[in-house]
């Protein structure tokens, strides 16, 4: 300010209004968040042109300073509003050039995940296995792990003396021998059978323990179980039944038999083989030479058993069946070593579907 009047104050501010609209028309074609910044510093800063107009005031007469406020406000709120318009503008500026360096093409394929998990061969044999007995009406159940001698042994017919109750098979849970980790899933017959009447159609698939490791034998393993109980069951229903879930899982050119074996809880009994999926009957590494694989044991089951549970033996007959689904698995998958399947390894496990 030349002189401390009010008219040189006016003066001041039309001057500072003037160059602020030139400085703005110089960059109001393409604002950017620096030369605005730098524009509100010039002008509103601590000590930019609108602050010394202010800081001006105090030499003007008492008189004039309302006046003289008036006019200094009047301009700050203009040089607010247009710089406010003004970083609106640096900010669309800004965001346009970040897309202009990286387009978004929205047609782009995605990144495929690499790292979405697996299911397990075992977990897909099982479901696999339920949806077949589903439809053929079986009703899936439940059973202890941990069961009494009673259930896992005594009531399928086993002796005091049989083999399977020695320490090389069996894990005892307590001293007395009375409690046990299942050898198989038979327990489930005796929990199904004591807890409903016939007619029953049951299919039950879990963890079951013994004493074993090898190629072939791993200390825990997975089995099935099914049975049928009704008047008038015979051998036939059950080679029907089994012949019918193996065809659907491996495929309707194999064949399958039936071998006689010896189960305490079957009378007859017999092993169930099916086919070498690998070589078709033709003999090979897999089986051996022998053009088949063991799948599991079946048989009728004894009439001991339903006396244990007290179903009248003379009304009705039974089969039951009992198969490894881990081996069920390895034989789908082409798995040589059933370790494999337990040792949790990401590179084996990434190799099978996501979807059952
Ligand atoms: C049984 O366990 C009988 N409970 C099956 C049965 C049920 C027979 C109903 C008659 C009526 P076995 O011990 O053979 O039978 O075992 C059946 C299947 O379980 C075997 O064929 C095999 O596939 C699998 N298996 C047995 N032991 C092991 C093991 N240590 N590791 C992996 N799989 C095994």
């Amino acid at each position: 300010m030349t002189d401390n009047t009010i008219a040189s104050l006016e003066k001041e501010a039309t001057s500072v209004e003037n160059q602020f609209q030139s400085n703005v028309a110089n960059i109001t074609a393409n604002p950017t968040p620096k030369s605005v910044d730098e524009l509100r510093i010039a002008y509103l800063g601590r000590k930019g042109k609108v602050s010394a107009l202010m800081e001006g005031m105090r030499h003007l007469a008492k008189e004039d300073r309302p006046a003289a406020g008036k006019a200094v406000n009047n301009l700050r709120q203009k040089v607010e509003s247009a710089i406010e318009d003004l970083i609106i503008k640096a900010n669309e500026w800004q965001l346009q050039q970040k897309l202009n360096q990286s387009p978004l093409d929205v047609t782009l394929p995605v990144k495929t995940q690499t790292n979405t998990g697996s299911l397990h061969p075992v977990t897909l044999m099982r479901r696999t296995l339920l949806r077949e007995f589903r439809r053929l009406g079986f009703t899936v159940v439940d059973g202890p792990e941990v069961d009494l001698d009673f259930y896992n042994f005594s009531a399928l017919n086993f002796k005091d003396d049989h083999p399977a109750r020695d320490m090389q098979d069996t894990f005892f849970i307590d001293g007395r021998d009375k409690t046990v980790l299942r050898t198989h899933t038979s327990n489930i017959q005796i929990h199904a059978m004591l807890e409903n009447s016939p007619p029953l159609r049951v299919v039950a698939p879990g963890r079951t323990y013994r004493c074993d490791s090898d190629l072939t034998h791993t200390p825990m393993f997975h089995q099935i179980e099914g049975f049928i109980v009704d008047e008038r069951i015979t051998m036939g229903d059950m080679k029907g039944v089994i012949d019918k879930f193996l065809k659907a899982i491996y495929g309707e050119d194999l064949s399958t038999r039936v071998r006689p074996s010896y189960f305490p809880f079957v009378e007859p009994g017999g092993e169930f083989d099916l086919q070498c999926v690998k070589c078709r009957g033709k003999g090979c590494r897999i089986c051996s030479k022998t053009g088949w694989l063991e799948i599991g044991g079946m048989g009728m089951i004894h009439p001991n058993v339903f006396e244990a549970v007290s179903y009248d033996s003379e009304k009705y007959t039974g089969f039951a069946f009992g198969f490894g689904i881990d081996r069920l698995a390895m034989l789908k998958y082409g798995v040589t070593d059933l370790r494999l399947m337990f040792e949790g390894n990401k590179q084996f496990l990434s190799q099978f579907p996501i979807h059952s």
